[in-house]
């Protein structure tokens, strides 16, 4: 029995159905942008490009430290994972990435997995080194760190890591090395908390050697978690202070939920921009911490002026930037599939509604210290309702209208739950 997957007949019968709909309200929301000076149907064209990439831990149900519940149909490998990845694409057409996590993903044959992925339309973007967990037989622990930790054994073994994960995605197609390090203290006193930045930059030194010409490394700065007193890469400024001193390939990923409440995240991406070192994203949303809720489920109107900063920067024609969209959240009390399609879907929003910004206009108010003009227009651009469009360019790349209520028509997750014994394991944990 093969397994399955969501036919083609069913998208068109449910597309079918929303067709009128949409052909209504695309056509109103064009005249509506046409007066406005907006070619709607160029900013469908460009939504249609807009693509992200699905982080592969992010398709099994996630949880905390206290407890994770897993749903029906998880997937049990890497295949189960690119076969929900592929699902996930199939009806939102904005994911055509996955970013994989090792060794969470190792499998034994990377150029056969590349192949598997390709024939599911999905390719890699950045691989994710793990040296914030201890494996099976791992000589040494990361208890007390990693890239900075004081022996010097632990770090050779660290470096090691990524090197090997450096490999792993060549033979993907990667072009990218993500480093999230959870290195850091719980107690003041703990750590020298110089000798440990000195120590993690020796260490990025020898990962950076190992970059292939074409790769850059993005550093993913956290303000705390695991450790609770300082962490070694805490903040933009010290990940953009790491990456200017490794070199031109280093630069700053900027996990939306990372930061402590209130930090002006926007203004953190336009001076990463500024200054040539944003790597880029990991989105997702957050209330109190790094959460990993889904993207613009708690803060739409930040996500929203995120994207104005990076549609302001390309307008500008800012040097080296080439940002890698990818998200990182963890499901807890969701269906994955549909937590990951909505976040592709609010950040195609986002997207969309700061490429409608009247840029002059923002300008002309900015010089003249039209204060509440200035934010009127970015107001003005957030309160579009720009759905038909997302809609229709979802269509119109042979996805789906309404992709929540294909995937549920479809009993997608009923069947995989058929096709996918339970998951023993129960631990806690974010995967
Ligand atoms: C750390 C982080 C990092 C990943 C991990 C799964 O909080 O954001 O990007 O490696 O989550
Ligand atoms: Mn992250």
């Amino acid at each position: 029995m093969t397994d399955f997957s969501i036919s083609d007949d069913l998208l068109q019968a449910e597309n079918a159905a929303r067709k009128p709909a949409l052909d209504e309200d695309y056509a109103a929301l064009l005249r509506a942008l046409g007066r406005r000076g907006i070619d709607g149907d160029a900013l469908t064209r460009r939504v249609m490009a807009f693509g992200v990439a699905i982080p592969t831990w992010g398709v099994g149900t996630g949880g905390t430290r206290f407890a994770r519940f897993p749903g029906p149909g998880e997937p049990r490998h890497l295949f189960d994972k690119l076969e929900d990845c592929a699902t996930i694409h199939y009806l939102v057409r904005a994911t055509p990435t996955i970013s994989p996590h090792f060794p969470w993903d190792a499998t034994s044959d990377y150029a056969a997995l590349r192949e598997v992925a390709a024939k599911r339309g999905l390719a890699f973007d950045a691989v994710n080194s793990n040296t914030f967990q201890d494996q099976p037989n791992q000589e040494h622990s990361y208890k007390f760190g990693s890239l900075s930790h004081v022996k010097p054994a632990v770090r050779a073994q660290a470096i090691a890591h990524n090197i090997d994960c450096i490999a792993i995605g060549r033979q993907l197609g990667s072009e990218a090395l993500t480093v999230w390090i959870g290195d850091g203290s719980n107690f003041a006193g703990q750590s020298n908390m110089t000798l440990a930045l000195d120590r993690y930059l020796d260490s990025m030194r020898e990962i950076y050697a190992a970059l292939p010409a074409d790769w850059r490394v993005f550093l993913e700065h956290k303000l705390y978690e695991p450790a609770f007193y300082s962490s070694v890469i805490s903040d933009w400024g010290t990940s953009f202070a790491a990456a200017q001193e490794l070199g031109p390939k280093a630069q700053c990923l900027v996990d939306l939920g990372h930061h402590a409440p209130n930090v002006n995240i926007e203004q953190i991406v336009a001076r990463l921009v500024r200054f040539g070192k944003l790597g880029g994203f990991h989105f997702n949303d957050s209330k109190y911490g790094d959460d990993d809720l889904d993207t613009g489920s708690v803060e739409p109107f930040r996500l929203f002026l995120v994207f104005n900063e990076l549609i302001d920067a390309r307008m500008r024609g800012a040097e080296g930037f080439a940002p890698a969209y990818m998200l990182d959240q963890s499901h807890n009390v969701t269906d994955p599939i549909e937590s990951l399609m909505q976040s592709a879907i609010e950040l195609q929003r986002a997207h969309a509604q700061a490429l409608i910004v009247d840029r002059s206009a923002l300008a002309a108010a900015q010089a003249a210290n039209d204060a509440l003009g200035a934010h009127l227009e970015l107001k003005r651009a957030y309160t579009t309702d720009v759905s038909p469009i997302l809609a229709m360019a979802r269509l119109r790349a042979g996805g789906a209208i309404a992709p929540i209520e294909t995937y549920r028509a479809s009993g997608y997750r009923r069947h995989k739950a058929k096709e996918r014994p339970p998951v023993a394991r129960t631990s806690a944990g974010i995967v």
